[in-house]
């Protein structure tokens, strides 16, 4: 079939007020970005008019700015789902603009397909290669692309020069049937192949190609500092010693880790330590570093949903696409990230908190309890199915003003039920096996800064010290009230509160 090539402006056109398009991508990576960036001018020449504009958006993770960046100071997002990291997208969520549905990442593709969401108008897919018979050849990225492609209306293709062909065959696409006839995911090491390396689509439903030659947005790094080093060492030495304990096999586990610089640092020093036998990963998003230890030999076999990689590292594995053609595969999310699969393979999965309670309830998204900073992403689905559930964290935040080890979270993603350590650059928190009491007793012990570590003794004298879980529930978010009030926790007085 002759495919009709259109312009980025003509495309962005056919989204109309009220539409939810579905979107390709997870992170920056593969996102769709050249429709969306003149859909945000449409929106704002129809607000100049007085008329409302506004969109529905259903993702994979997070975008980059030229979609969840321009669409919100456009005022041009009414809902989306899930993940993001955007600054002017989390501006305005918090200031109530828009309605923001914070889910697991490997449930987005399922509810978007049991309607819990409406209907998908258009999908706008990144691609590297499409054919005349509809086979879509996505970039650096799963996501829910071959969902939203199957459910949408129309879909455009935003045939993106900036990604080498080479992409083709990264790629293991493969969607389940829905409850009650769906089976189970057959994938029993990391490095299996389920699916197909392509979306198949009906090609009457490409209503337009973009020719573009846009970049991803991604991240850069940064540099790795003495204390990321030192969780990445903690987090480390915690595994080899389990190993040599025989609790993790001898031929190791598979890892999943998450986003950012301390996820970063964590992977290099595993990478170093030459104690722990080269590992895979089966985890959603794969970083600068682990790709660094695929070329050392250090990692095996990277599973995932994209390559968030800034873009030298990502052309560069393009360009070598012979070397790593076996040692990459890139999934849908709800398969990278499968709850099933996770248990089935034993994932060790490390994610990033923002702060921990002392009885092990973690709070990844909300600042101060109320304030969304990213969201769950797909932290959820690892740690409640992980073999090893750990999360990281500088022990203090803001200078030393905020601890991240709170008596109670002011939000709760992980519970107390789901996470088995905690290690900030003090050291490591083993709650596994443990029970409230005695997890409160390691945390302070090993986790806490020196400047707090009194101030939360202290807290526990409040409690009668007996009940399964001890809390002074008047007190319990005090340290964060005491935030609020002076803007440094160690000024909180406990007297208050007796
Ligand atoms: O503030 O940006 O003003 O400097 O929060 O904290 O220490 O730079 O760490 O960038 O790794 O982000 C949990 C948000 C950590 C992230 C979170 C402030 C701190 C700083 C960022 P500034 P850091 P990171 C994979 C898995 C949830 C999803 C997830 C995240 C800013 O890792 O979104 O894990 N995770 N997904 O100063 C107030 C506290 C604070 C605090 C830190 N207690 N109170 N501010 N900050 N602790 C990804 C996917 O699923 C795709």
């Amino acid at each position: 079939m002759a495919f009709n090539y259109i312009s980025a402006a003509e495309a962005a056109s056919l989204i109309k007020h009220g539409y939810n398009i579905g979107l390709s991508g997870f992170t920056p990576a593969g996102t769709a970005k050249a429709v969306t960036a003149e859909l945000a001018k449409i929106a704002e020449a129809e607000h100049a008019k007085g008329n409302p504009f506004q969109i529905g958006i259903f993702t994979g993770a997070s975008t980059g700015d030229s979609c969840d960046g321009v669409l919100s100071r456009a005022k041009a997002i009414r809902y989306r789902a899930p993940y993001t990291t955007n600054s002017d997208f989390r501006k305005a969520v918090n200031s109530g603009e828009i309605a923001y549905n914070d889910i697991h990442l490997s449930q987005m593709a399922q509810e978007v397909r049991y309607g819990f969401m409406g209907k998908v108008n258009i999908a706008i897919i990144e691609a590297c290669e499409v054919t005349p018979d509809g086979k879509i050849y996505l970039t650096a990225a799963g996501g829910i692309a071959p969902t939203v492609c199957r459910l949408a209306d129309q879909i455009i293709v935003e045939l993106n020069a900036a990604h080498s062909k080479n992409a083709m065959g990264l790629h293991d696409v493969y969607e389940p049937l829905d409850p009650p006839y769906r089976r189970e995911i057959p994938i029993y090491k990391p490095s299996d192949r389920i699916g197909q390396p392509y979306i198949q689509v009906d090609p009457k439903k490409i209503v337009g190609i973009v020719e573009t030659n846009w970049p991803d947005e991604a991240r850069g790094f940064a540099e790795a500092d003495p204390l990321t080093d030192k969780i990445g060492q903690n987090v480390a030495d915690f595994l080899a010693a389990d190993m040599k304990r025989g609790i993790i096999p001898s031929t190791f586990l598979p890892l999943q880790s998450g986003v950012g610089n301390i996820a970063n640092a964590v992977l290099g020093a595993l990478g170093r330590d030459k104690t722990i036998p080269a590992f895979e990963m089966y985890t959603e998003v794969i970083q600068n570093s682990v790709i660094g230890l695929i070329r050392d030999g250090r990692v095996k076999f990277g599973s995932a949903c994209s390559l968030t990689v800034t873009n030298d590292c990502l052309q560069g594995i393009y360009d070598d696409m012979d070397f790593f053609r076996d040692k990459l595969v890139l999934r849908p999310s709800e398969i990278s990230n499968s709850p099933e699969v996770v248990r089935r393979l034993g994932v060790i999965s490390i994610n990033t908190a923002i702060e921990a309670d002392l009885y092990g309830n973690v709070n990844s998204t909300h600042i101060g309890g109320t304030k969304m900073m990213n969201g769950i992403g797909g932290s959820g689905d690892f740690t409640r199915n992980a073999y090893i559930s750990i999360f990281t964290c500088p022990s203090v935040a803001k200078e030393g003003k905020i601890s991240a080890i709170v008596p109670m979270v002011s939000h709760a993603d992980h519970s107390e039920h789901d996470v088995n350590i905690i290690i900030t650059e003090q050291g490591v928190a083993d709650l596994r096996g443990k029970s409230p009491k005695e997890r409160a007793q390691t945390i302070i012990e090993n986790c806490v800064h020196p400047d707090y570590k009194n101030i939360l003794w202290d807290y526990l004298k409040l409690t009668d010290g007996k009940a399964q879980t001890p809390h002074a529930l008047r007190a319990a978010l005090g340290m964060h009230a005491e935030l609020a009030k002076s803007g440094d926790m160690k000024n909180i007085d406990w007297a208050q509160y007796k």
